[in-house]
């Protein structure tokens, strides 16, 4: 072999590795889960919240607070997904002063304040997911939303067209679920690959 032959098959080693590292990285990456969720009987399948429901390791909550605000006399979002230990910060952005209080798991009452004015709450722990805390207002009773502590950041919220998407989802096996203020279904198994999204659909049934 010379010199010029030698030096062709080193380029081509070279860009086999090359190569074979950049499919490694894309086996490394995250899968995606995706799908719809309907729930019957209800004008909307929006917020339903589709998440996975062990994933193992651990996940620390966000450094930024998660944001609930009251705006137009309606609580924004209405379903808000976080991870347990998330503090979640409340923002009344109407004329009028607003309460935030929620009856469930360790029950709490910020207290009511006005305008422009914010108070924290940290979703410290939760032993079972979803632990789901219905957020009321003692001045506007028609006002309700829901904040739904999770055990790991793989989840997503469905829009109006009831569809959903969870990115980033380390490839395994896992129960995938789905939460909504008035439907039910069971867990479905998903297994999650790199190479193409899992999809997973769900049809819910009334609850009541
Ligand atoms: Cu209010």
């Amino acid at each position: 072999m010379n010199r010029r032959q030698s030096f062709s098959i080193e380029l081509l080693a070279g860009l086999l590795a090359v190569s074979l590292s950049h499919v490694g990285m894309a086996a490394a990456a995250g899968g995606v889960i995706e799908g719809t969720v309907k729930v019957t009987g209800v004008a909307s399948s929006a917020d339903a919240v589709v998440y996975i429901q062990q994933a193992p390791g651990t996940f620390p909550p966000p450094a930024k607070p998660a944001d609930m605000d009251q705006r137009s006399m309606q609580f924004s979002p209405h379903v808000l997904p976080v991870i347990a230990g998330t503090t979640v910060h409340f923002l009344n952005s109407d004329p009028t002063p607003h309460n935030v209080f929620s009856p469930d798991n360790e029950k709490y009452n910020l207290g009511t304040w006005p305008q422009g004015q914010t108070k924290d709450h940290a979703f410290a722990k939760c032993v079972k997911a979803p632990c789901v805390y219905v957020q009321l207002c003692r001045v506007h009773p028609e006002m309700e939303a829901y904040v739904v502590v999770l055990q790991n950041p793989f989840f997503a919220t469905t829009g109006k067209d009831g569809q959903y998407k969870i990115e980033n989802v380390p490839p395994g096996s896992y129960s995938v679920a789905v939460w909504h203020a008035k439907g039910k279904s069971q867990p479905k198994p998903v297994t999650v690959d790199a190479a193409k999204p899992a999809v997973v659909d769900f049809v819910l049934g009334k609850t009541s």
